[in-house]
């Protein structure tokens, strides 16, 4: 019997055509395909994909990998169809260019809230010309939910700016600079000393609805929320609660539980709620290709996949 061996990429929002240009292009002898043109699915032994749909993973009985064009893996581990895929490791993506993109996001943010742009733009409006200071940066701190590729970076370099920063992760970290906290007994006092918190948490049975009416009541009165995570770490109705009551004095949401954001969502028009779309940060082709292709060739040779999720942790 024939080796399968094709790749299929399968991603209806993230350009599959690019990402199987550039993987041909970088290897010219691969044979990639791209959803829905799969062909026989016994050729294909590998998936790249990008968030998708119930079922769009079931009927290839040699596949030996799923290689998530993600940094987060949720979208691809809820799927019903990994119960019948137990024996198929999943790796995600790791990327400097993603990680830089991300942490140009938080510090863009972070410094709009410290040197408070918010009320400037609303002086502003109002011809309303007063000497508005920032405090310290070293006391305005800064905590960061999730120290890994993406936090870690970040944290890192909001200390070189001079901020305060903690960070809260399951594992304590060694960071210079970084307060660590670990773990579900630690996350009340990280959060009471936290003036602008980021989200940056993979989206997992622990993280989901992480950030609730509980959890945003342990912040300092009148903090700032960064998300851009997962939506699913957001309990909506408790966000736009807190900033009602004046315990968020302004969010920044770039992940929602419904993406695209739906047009009557009462966060697109909230005076004090900045909206991005789900576009913090983004990976490009040409940076992640050589990592897909090392992948491809360790899972055609029964080898460890880089950055291969641990699929019971659910990251
Ligand atoms: P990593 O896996 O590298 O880091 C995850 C971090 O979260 C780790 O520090 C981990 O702790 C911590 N963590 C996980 N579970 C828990 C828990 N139960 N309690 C406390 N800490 C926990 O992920 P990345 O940094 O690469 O990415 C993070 C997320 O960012 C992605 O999963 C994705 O959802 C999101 N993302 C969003 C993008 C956007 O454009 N909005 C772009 C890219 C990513 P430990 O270190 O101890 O394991
Ligand atoms: C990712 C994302 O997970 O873009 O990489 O959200």
């Amino acid at each position: 019997m024939a080796e399968a061996k094709a790749v299929l990429v399968l991603s209806s929002q993230l350009g599959a055509e690019d990402w199987a240009r550039g993987l041909r292009a970088a290897d010219p002898t691969l044979e990639v395909r791209v959803w829905p043109e799969f062909g026989d699915p016994d050729d294909i032994d590998v998936i790249i994909a990008w968030s998708p749909e119930p079922g769009q993973l079931v009927g290839f009985s040699k596949l030996k990998a799923v290689l998530s064009l993600g940094a987060g893996v949720d979208q691809v581990l809820d799927l019903p169809d990994l119960a019948e895929l137990s024996h198929v490791p999943v790796a995600r993506t790791v990327d400097d260019g993603l990680s830089l993109g991300m942490t140009h996001y938080v510090l863009l943010h972070v410094l709009r809230y410290h040197r408070r742009m918010p009320e400037l733009e609303a002086m502003q409006r109002g011809h309303d010309w007063r000497f508005l200071v920032a405090d310290a940066a070293a006391e305005t701190n800064v905590g960061i939910m999730g120290l890994g590729e993406m936090g870690g970076l970040a944290a890192t370099k909001l200390v070189d700016l001079g901020f305060g920063v903690r960070g809260w992760s399951r594992s304590e970290k060694h960071l210079p600079g970084i307060d660590s906290f670990a773990g579900t007994e630690s996350l009340a006092s990280f959060l009471a000393g936290t003036r602008i918190l980021v989200v940056l948490l993979p989206l997992t049975e622990v993280t989901r609805g992480i950030i609730n009416a509980e959890t945003l009541g342990q912040l300092p009165k009148g903090a700032y929320l960064i998300a851009a995570g997962r939506g699913g770490h957001l309990v909506e109705a408790d966000v736009l609660a807190a900033l009602d009551s004046g315990q968020l004095a302004h969010a920044t949401l770039d992940v929602f539980n419904t993406e695209p954001l739906p047009t009557q969502s009462p966060f697109w028009d909230h005076p004090r709620v900045t909206v991005t779309p789900h576009n913090a940060s983004d990976s490009a082709p040409g940076e992640v290709v050589p990592k897909l292709l090392e992948n491809i060739r360790r899972a055609r040779s029964g080898q460890p996949l880089l950055n291969q999720v641990d699929r019971r942790r659910g990251y």
